[in-house]
Formats: structure tokens, sequence, C-alpha cells
């Protein structure tokens, strides 16, 4: 898929303020510091729409851009931050459950996971999350160049094997590298399909 243009919409704390449902979108979640932000704009070719930050947090609010004025890719705030509030916590829950049950045109959640760790149990929370409440959702490992073949593997197998106790048939997964652009063609190629675009 070419990317023709790709601009920042909104920033909203709820969504029932986001912008009309009227288009595809795909929402991007994960822990902070994982590569959402980043990712958005690798995806994108677009330095700097979405903000990217060393410190975890960055990203506060669901943020809309709009790609090729004929969809939409979501950033989200990061979740697990050891040193958030638990008010703050909560008030991630509140928006990003709410946005992810209710938005009607999101097609797909891409969920990250960093992959130079081991499972963790707030990843696996989440997926089951999604399985729980029935919603689409694909597995983005994030950061595969800060790791070497081996231990991408096994940290890959390694969560194959805890989502195997959990479901029958394994979700989709993909590898990339906001760095070297790894699985930029992959996830353009599955939105591509899914919004049939
Ligand atoms: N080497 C490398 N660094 C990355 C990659 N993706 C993100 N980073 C770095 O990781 C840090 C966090 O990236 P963000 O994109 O801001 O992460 P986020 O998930 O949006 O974080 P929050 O908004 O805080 O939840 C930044 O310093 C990025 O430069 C990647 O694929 N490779
Ligand atoms: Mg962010």
């Amino acid at each position: 898929m070419l990317i023709k243009s790709a601009k920042f919409v909104a920033s909203n704390a709820s969504e029932d303020k986001c912008p009309e449902p009227a288009l595809p979108e795909f929402a991007f979640i994960g822990r902070s510091n994982v590569g959402k932000s980043s990712l958005i704009n690798m995806l994108a070719e677009a330095k700097g729409m979405a903000k990217i930050s060393g410190t975890p947090g960055k990203t506060q609010t669901i943020n809309h851009f709009i790609i090729n004025d004929a969809w939409y890719l979501v950033d989200l705030p990061g979740y697990g931050y050891a040193k958030s509030s638990r008010k703050a916590r909560t008030l991630w829950l509140k928006r990003t459950e709410n946005y992810l049950l209710k938005r009607k045109n999101l097609l797909t959640t891409f969920l990250l996971i960093d992959s130079r760790h081991e499972p963790q149990a707030n990843d696996l929370d989440r997926i089951s999350w999604f399985g729980e409440h029935g919603l689409p959702f694909v597995i983005v490992f994030t950061k595969s160049d800060k790791v070497n073949n081996q231990v991408l593997k096994s940290n890959i197998e390694a969560y194959s094997k805890q989502l195997s106790s959990m479901w029958s048939e394994l979700p989709l997964a993909i590898i990339s590298s906001a760095k070297t652009k790894k699985g930029r063609a992959e996830i353009l190629e599955y939105i591509s399909g899914v919004a049939d675009l």
C-alpha cells in the first residue's frame, strides 16, 4: 500500500469525542514505551507525526491520524507504567477500554509487545481481555532490532506456549522494528486486506 498522505486529526480524552466513526480504523495498544507512537510514524512514513519519548507515559489521550484521506491509525496511551498512580491507571482503563469496546469503525487493534522480554503478566491479561470481549487483535513484537534472533525466537516461543494454554488457535503475530522498518509491509498489507482499501 502506498502512503500518499498522513495527518494528525485530533486528540481526545474519550470515545464519544472522537472523530465521526465514518472511516475504517486501526488502533495501537501496549505497555508504556513499547513503541506504539514510533510504529505509527514508521507505518505512515511521517517522522514526528505521533509524539515519541524515551520516558514512558508520553501518549495520554486517544490520537487519530488520517491516512490517504481514507482510514485512521489511532495511537492510545500505554499501560503498565510502574510509576503511574492508581488514579491514572483507573483513568487509563476507563478511557481505553471504553474506546475499544464502543468504537464502531475500529476493525482491528494491534497489541504491541516488547520482543526483548519474556511474557509479562499485564500483556497476557490484555490478550485475555481481547479474547473475553471477542475483539479482533493482532500481536506485534516490537523493537526487534534491539534483540538477537535467538532471544527473539525464544521470547516468541514462550508467548506461543502461554497463549496455547488459553486459545485453541494462536492470534496472528508480526515482528516489527520502527528502526529498520521490519514488519511495515506485512502490517500495511493486513490493514489493506481487512479494510478493503
Ligand atoms: N531501537 C528501537 N527503538 C524504538 C523502537 N520503537 C520505539 N523505540 C524507542 O522507544 C521509546 C518509546 O517509543 P514510543 O513510540 O514513544 O513508545 P510508546 O509505546 O508510544 O510510549 P507511550 O506513549 O509512553 O505509551 C523511544 O525512545 C523510541 O525511540 C524500535 O523499533 N527500535
Ligand atoms: Mg506513545
